[in-house]
């Protein structure tokens, strides 16, 4: 990979080489917890990795290991020295829970994104492994844990209740109410890791699997996500999967002559093919 830097942030990095965008945590002294400002750049650079037609995979990774004690980390939700009364306060004072924006848009993004788990994924950061398309995690490093329940927080989204949908229900509430760390291997087994990777190999292995992706058909890859995605999402799911069929439909000749009959201020003449 030839990553080249897109813009410079505080708490993150984002970078892109070849077709993939690689947005990563950057506070590993804090084991990669968010803070308010950290939500606000994720959500610009994924935003920026939705709307760059060049880009098809978004990794989202973190840099690491922490300079203290060598210790390597995703991200550890939120951060609690930010937490105010309401959620995460930042400069403008004001209280957020915005990375449920940011699971929103790797969720509803037409675009693959990959979660790449060097170390500890926890709580808030746990969640975002969840809703990621897929996830690779480091054999020796990755530890993935659920801490909502000893600090009073709750995802009660994708967080949890697709996280059932992956790993059952029964596991997914022993992730929940006991708060154990579960290594790489067993969140493999569980079903929540596509696959263990040595940690050596870890970036280059998911710049791989974004490579594979991209030799795909882009409309296959974001109608897949969306169709696989529709279920659970209710009439939002619908309206996603939905937008795209129309989008097909404003391709054909049918459509054409509907506007150009608007614009033309007369009737539509449709050829009336009700086809099969
Ligand atoms: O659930 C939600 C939400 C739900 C709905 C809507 C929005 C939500 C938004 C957020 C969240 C949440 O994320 S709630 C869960 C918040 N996170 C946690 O409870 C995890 C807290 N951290 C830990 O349990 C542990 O640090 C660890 C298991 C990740 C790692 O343990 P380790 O290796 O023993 O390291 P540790 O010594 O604990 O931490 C290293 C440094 O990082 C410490 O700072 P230092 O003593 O060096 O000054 C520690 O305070 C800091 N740190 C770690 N995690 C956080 C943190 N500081 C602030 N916030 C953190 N989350």
């Amino acid at each position: 990979a030839n990553w080249k830097t897109v813009k410079e942030y505080s708490d993150i990095t984002y970078k892109k080489s070849n077709g993939v965008a690689r947005i990563a945590f950057n506070r590993p002294e804090v084991r990669n917890a968010f803070r308010p400002k950290t939500t606000s750049e994720l959500l610009d650079a994924f935003q920026d990795a939705q709307e760059d037609t060049s880009i098809g995979v978004v990794l989202l990774s973190a840099e690491g290991p922490s300079p203290k004690d060598g210790v390597y980390s995703f991200c550890s939700g939120g951060d609690q020295s930010a937490r105010g009364q309401q959620g995460y306060v930042g400069e403008d004072g004001y209280h957020r829970l915005n990375i449920l924006e940011v699971q929103r848009l790797i969720r509803f993004m037409p675009k693959a994104v990959i979660a790449v788990v060097p170390g500890w994924a926890v709580g808030g950061g746990h969640s975002l492994h969840v809703v990621c398309d897929m996830t690779l995690a480091s054999k020796e490093h990755a530890i993935f844990k659920q801490t909502d329940a000893d600090v009073t927080s709750f995802d009660g989204g994708y967080g949890s209740a697709y996280l059932a949908k992956m790993v059952g229900q029964k596991k997914a509430r022993e992730i929940f109410f006991l708060g154990r760390n579960y290594s790489a291997q067993e969140a493999f087994e569980m079903g929540m890791v596509n696959a263990v990777i040595p940690h050596n190999d870890l970036e280059d292995t998911a710049y791989q699997w974004a490579q594979e992706i991209l030799a795909k058909s882009p409309i296959s890859i974001k109608m897949l996500k969306f169709a696989m995605n529709l279920t659970d999402d209710g009439m939002v799911g619908q309206q996603v999967f939905a937008g795209e069929a129309t989008r097909l439909a404003y391709m054909t000749d049918e459509a054409k002559e509907g506007r150009d009959a608007f614009l033309e201020k007369r009737k539509p003449n449709f050829d009336k093919k009700w086809l099969p």
